[in-house]
């Protein structure tokens, strides 16, 4: 049994409020998940998470196993001893890096050998494996192994239906062993429904998961290449398909405005490292669009990032004029303060979502939400 509790406190249309509890504290939902692949949100000071409205961050078992290994994490007792976050964490399985970064891989029935893009070593990866690292990591939500096909192939042409098929079946035996061997952990285990952008691929993996029974359910393979027409069908077709009375957590998606558009279809949770990269990249989320304050228009704008903001950037009244300058000459303050507002904006977005649905304005919130963005741009 899971020590994790999932309370839905109210639903306004399809949009859910909820709060996940750990030992280690709670978690609002819908929630917003910072990502801190390699044991850190780069830039970011645990406190500083805190600060900004985190309640629970992400970290990754395929990077982590990798660099530094397992040795030295267990040594300082696990990921939050080591990260000094204590808080609650999610770690994703390795499912999807092993996918989406390894070279020279090979899929078969027990797992995955790929070479390591640290340093060309052989490694292997399947449920059990993952599994254990997971348990090692001391994660509060344990993702399961699966495989993440890409919509379309390296042709560009989409990747053919009986290819998504099967690749979603061998997820669901993984799913199936990741359960077994999760077994005596405590922490919560989360299925992933796959299928690609196929309807009725989506209903059978669901379908499975259900069977197999998960402490709450993923959704996994979207944002890999559809469009966002097709993304969003599969979220009206998968979401209502997941247990009520379980999270149900996007993975790796994405833009503020894709963080609404699956609220209103019921997801409670999500990940991305949109709002983090971006800073360090100079674009910077405002209601109103992006700042790219690499753009010589602001290269004399004595404005805040966006008026307003209560993030440590804004707030402290740092002006786009000097974090254009700060990002020129390559000073580590410009990617800090960009990512402290950046994260600010993302958490203060589901803040917002929340409080909407709690009140059962979550349909006007949408529509002023995306009403904003049609504005000229700042
Ligand atoms: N599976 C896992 N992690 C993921 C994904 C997935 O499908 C995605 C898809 N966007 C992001 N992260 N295990
Ligand atoms: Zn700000």
């Amino acid at each position: 049994m899971s020590r994790m509790q999932f309370q839905l406190l109210g639903n306004d249309g399809a949009a859910r409020r909820g709060r996940i509890t750990f030992p280690r504290g709670t978690v609002e939902t819908p929630a917003f998940m910072p990502v801190g692949t390699y044991g850190s949100v780069k830039g970011m000071l645990p406190g500083q998470l805190r600060d900004l409205g985190a309640e629970m961050v992400l970290g990754n078992t395929f990077h982590l196993f990798l660099r530094p290994g397992l040795e030295v994490i267990e040594a300082h007792g696990g990921l939050h001893g080591f990260m000094r976050w204590n808080g609650p964490i999610l770690t994703d399985s390795g499912g999807f890096q092993v996918f989406s970064l390894a070279h020279r891989r090979k899929v078969t029935e027990q797992g995955v050998t790929f070479a390591a893009p640290t340093d060309g070593s052989k490694v292997f990866l399947g449920p059990e494996e993952s599994m254990h690292i997971q348990k090692v990591l001391g994660s509060d939500i344990v993702m399961i192994f699966d495989e993440c096909p890409p919509v379309n192939g390296k042709d560009g042409q989409p990747v053919h239906p009986r290819v998504v098929e099967k690749s979603m079946e061998l997820s669901l035996r993984w799913a199936e062993r990741s359960k077994v061997a999760h077994a005596g952990n405590d922490a919560a285990l989360f299925g992933i429904v796959q299928g690609g952008v196929h309807r009725d691929l989506r209903t059978r993996s669901a379908e499975g998961l259900k069977q197999i029974g998960f402490d709450g359910y993923a959704i996994g393979g979207l944002a890999v290449g559809e469009s966002e027409a097709e993304r969003n069908a599969m979220l009206d077709h998968t979401a209502p398909q997941l247990p009520e009375d379980r999270p149900r957590y996007l993975m790796g998606v994405g833009r503020p405005e894709d963080l609404v558009e699956a609220v209103a279809r019921g997801v409670d949770m999500f990940d991305c490292v949109m709002p983090t990269r971006n800073a360090r990249n100079g674009h910077y989320f405002t209601s109103t669009g992006t700042v790219r304050i690499r753009n010589s228009k602001y290269e004399r704008d004595l404005r805040t990032i966006e008026e307003g903001c209560g993030c440590a950037a804004c707030a402290g009244g740092y002006s786009r004029a000097y974090l254009r300058h700060l990002d020129r000459c390559n000073e580590m303050l410009a990617p800090i303060l960009g990512t402290l507002h950046n994260l600010w904006y993302y958490e203060k977005l589901m803040a917002d979502m929340r409080s909407a649905i709690g009140q059962g304005t979550f349909a006007a919130f949408r529509e002023s939400f995306h009403a904003a963005r049609k504005t000229p741009r700042p």
